[in-house]
């Protein structure tokens, strides 16, 4: 059988496809193990993370005919529940900054996958939505602690009970996308992203995706003790010298406002 999650390296950056498009890349547990393994298999070189789907939408999430053929018990799916809750972490807090490109649909779990993304580029065709309640379901794949954190719960809830649809605009201003790009361009603006956060020292990458959301976790006393070990790590590290001391010797570009392209 085909795969249904592609790996590919393009130079620094590990490009992973979700690859079940006459399905809508609806995340079946076969998806999800492949999803799962892949991410066991990001080669060392890799710096970033592009995460995209194939076909016209990026994922209409958790496959409804493989739960509906299965009459699993309660048990069982919450089994299934926290193997995406596994593979979902290894996402965000797998050292490795991860950068989804979207467009068409990014529903139900799709938007729980999109949401352990760090930064989410949407085409204008993208747009967002927790239908799980006309069907009789529930989220599982981790929204109501991802999405709820970045849309905060009361819109979260909002958002299930009346199935609204938000565009890639107002997913923009929710914070589910962080930029929208020009039409057809999700992934290679997502490629460009990744490849400018690729050449930021790696441990300060891997300090900002493993260990931000887990402070917001803490009590501030616990968060600000964890922020200076990190900081302590990080500062210390390998390539600070060098990175310092070309901006003491002139040679690192200033911090200045950049051209990013929006597509609006
Ligand atoms: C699927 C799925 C799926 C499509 N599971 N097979 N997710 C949803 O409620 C999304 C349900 N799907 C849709 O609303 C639409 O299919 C889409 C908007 C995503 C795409 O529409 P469209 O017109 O491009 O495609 P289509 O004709 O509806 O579907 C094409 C095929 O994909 C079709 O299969 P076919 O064999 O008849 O060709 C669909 O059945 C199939 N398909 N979506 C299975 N989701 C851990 S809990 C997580 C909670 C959730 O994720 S709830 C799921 C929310």
């Amino acid at each position: 059988m085909d795969r249904q999650v592609i790996l590919e390296l393009r130079d620094d950056v590990a490009v992973l496809t979700l690859h079940r498009p006459a399905q809508r890349n609806a995340i079946s547990e076969a998806l999800l193990a492949e999803l799962d393994e892949t991410l066991d298999r990001v080669p060392a070189q890799a710096r970033a993370l592009v995460l995209t789907g194939a076909g016209p939408h990026f994922c209409a999430g958790l496959d409804l005919k493989e739960h509906h053929g299965k009459a699993r018990t309660a048990v069982e799916f919450m089994n299934v529940c926290q193997r995406w809750h596994r593979t979902f972490d290894k996402l965000q807090f797998g050292g490795l900054p991860v950068v989804a490109a979207l467009h068409g649909a990014v529903v139900g779990g799709g938007l729980e996958l999109a949401a352990a993304a760090h930064i989410r580029i949407a085409d204008p065709s993208t747009y967002f939505a927790l239908p799980e309640g006309t069907k009789g379901i529930f989220t599982g794949g981790g929204a109501t602690v991802r999405v709820a954190r970045i849309i905060t719960a009361g819109r979260m809830v909002e958002m299930m009970l009346t199935g609204r649809v938000l565009d890639a605009q107002a997913g923009l201003s929710l914070g589910l996308a962080h930029e929208i790009s020009a039409p057809g361009e999700a992934l290679s603006h997502a490629l460009q992203t990744a490849s400018r956060v690729a050449r930021n020292a790696p441990l300060s990458n891997y300090a900002m995706v493993t260990s931000i959301a887990r402070i917001g976790d803490m009590s501030m006393t616990d968060g600000m003790f964890t922020e200076s070990l990190m900081a302590a790590v990080v500062q210390t590290g390998a390539e600070v010298q060098t990175r310092l001391g070309a901006f003491v010797n002139k040679t690192l570009p200033k911090v200045a406002p950049r051209e990013v392209p929006t597509g609006e």
